[in-house]
């Protein structure tokens, strides 16, 4: 499903729904099947965000389905491992419950294989999505009312065992919970853990993060190794502004689980202020890395996060755009927003999270744009975006210099932020 010259909005429609049908087991869509056969985290979310825009009932089913592999701790799980498209739990993707080995661990669901490590905490802001347009307001506050109590455990979660630097952020203690894995912003405290026992210094990356990973398994994913041992504590700009927009969003939905929103109100105010404190970097937000105690210098998609705060001042608004439309990303790349500041070294055309761009990071850089009023920013993101999807199909991710397609096809946060993009008529 690709390399076609246009396609109208029917038509684009039509084939988003297909890709997902396709992709989806029982109550889960996997991102795609191929590479990526279980219930991903982050994943499920924006597909809860593009199917809400005509299907409630789908969009809360996969996160229901999700939030089946939540711990015990309010920890969500960045996979959910399930036996799906024929497969079983031990012979599709690496790592598998094998290497996590969540079983073994008294907080982790019985019965539900997971991994150990999160993702970024957009499930809030997913449900009030869904909530915000539903049809049907009944089924729509059923829902919200069974999500809430696990929306603030998860909450509740990051704000104790995950503050790891005390200033009011979460930490990140893995790249994998970026969702940006192979970010350019993990080079150094990666590079600086290969001192570490136990690890070769030359080890390659990709075993460098299953062993990253086993270390903090056989701490037995404890709270206090994380804060005194773990060697990767990084707090990230585009984790902490989503955790900021769903702390919004859980404000909002409070009175219809009858609950109280001045808690959450309270964290969204902690949290901006753990961002303009800690995480600026005069022009953008930076990752700070907890344990050199170094702002990473990298500029990339992340660092545009806190934007999706509708309190962050104006003055910083006006700075990340400035940084945003220039020939750093949009103004030089023909199909934004690339995931890497074009001019640094690092940047990488076609490596995942080295250059390529998203449709999901544009979806929340649009989302951005018009929570501050910047209606020409959010319709050219839109366009743009699907502009990619046309002309490249529903790809992982995409050239931002020539629009060609990357990654695995028929991914499906490209075909559900398709329908959601769909929705609002950007091109009408
Ligand atoms: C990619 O991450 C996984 C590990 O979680 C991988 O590289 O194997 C990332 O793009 C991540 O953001 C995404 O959630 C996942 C599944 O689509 O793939």
């Amino acid at each position: 499903m690709e390399g076609r010259t246009a396609v109208d909005d029917v038509a684009l429609g039509r084939e988003a729904w297909s890709v997902l049908d396709a992709n989806r087991a029982g109550a889960v869509t996997v991102p795609a099947p191929g590479l990526y056969p279980h219930q991903w985290n982050w994943d499920s979310t924006f597909v809860a965000i593009g199917v809400s825009r005509c299907d409630t009932r789908r969009a809360g089913t996969e996160l229901l389905s999700l939030l089946t592999g939540q711990w015990r701790t309010g920890m969500v799980p960045h996979i959910v491992f399930g036996r799906v498209f024929g497969r079983g739990l031990a012979d599709g993707y690496f790592p598998g419950p094998a290497v996590w080995r969540s079983g073994e661990h008294p907080a982790a669901p019985n019965g539900v294989p997971t991994s150990g490590l999160t993702q970024p905490p957009l499930h809030a802001l997913a449900v009030w999505w869904m909530w915000r347009h539903a049809k049907d307001r009944e089924e729509a506050c059923d829902l919200v009312r069974r999500l809430y109590p696990m929306l603030v455990a998860q909450h509740d979660y990051l704000a104790t065992t995950r503050d790891l630097g005390g200033g009011g952020l979460a930490a990140i203690v893995h790249p994998w919970e970026s969702g940006m894995d192979d970010s350019p912003v993990w080079d150094t405290p990666l590079d600086a853990m290969a001192a570490a026992p136990g690890l070769q210094e030359d080890e390659p990356f990709p075993d460098r993060y299953v062993w990253l990973a086993q270390r903090y398994r056989d701490s037995g994913y404890d709270p206090a190794y994380l804060r005194a041992e773990h060697p990767f504590a990084v707090e990230d700009p585009m984790f902490n502004g989503i955790w900021l927009a769903s702390c919004q969003a859980l404000a909002e939905l409070a009175p219809l689980a009858g609950a109280d929103p001045a808690p959450h109100q309270e964290a969204a105010e902690r949290i901006r202020a753990g961002l303009l404190e800690r995480l600026w970097g005069g022009e953008a937000f930076h990752a700070l890395d907890l344990r050199s105690g170094r702002l990473n210098p990298m500029c990339t998609v992340g660092g545009f996060g806190p934007m999706l705060d509708p309190g962050l001042p104006r003055d910083r608004v006006a700075k990340l755009v400035g940084v945003l439309e220039s020939a750093r990303f949009m103004g030089a790349a023909g199909y934004p927003v690339p995931s890497c500041e074009i001019r640094a070294p690092q940047f990488d055309r076609s490596r995942y999270w080295r250059g390529p761009s998203w449709v999901n990071t544009n979806w929340l850089l649009r989302r951005a744009a018009a929570v501050h009023g910047l209606d020409g920013l959010a319709r050219l993101l839109g366009v743009c975006t699907l502009r990619l999807v046309r002309q490249a199909g529903f790809r992982e991710c995409f050239d931002p210099f020539d629009g060609s397609g990357r990654g695995s096809r028929d991914f499906s946060w490209s075909a559900a932020l398709t329908l959601d993009l769909l929705a609002d008529n950007v091109e009408g």
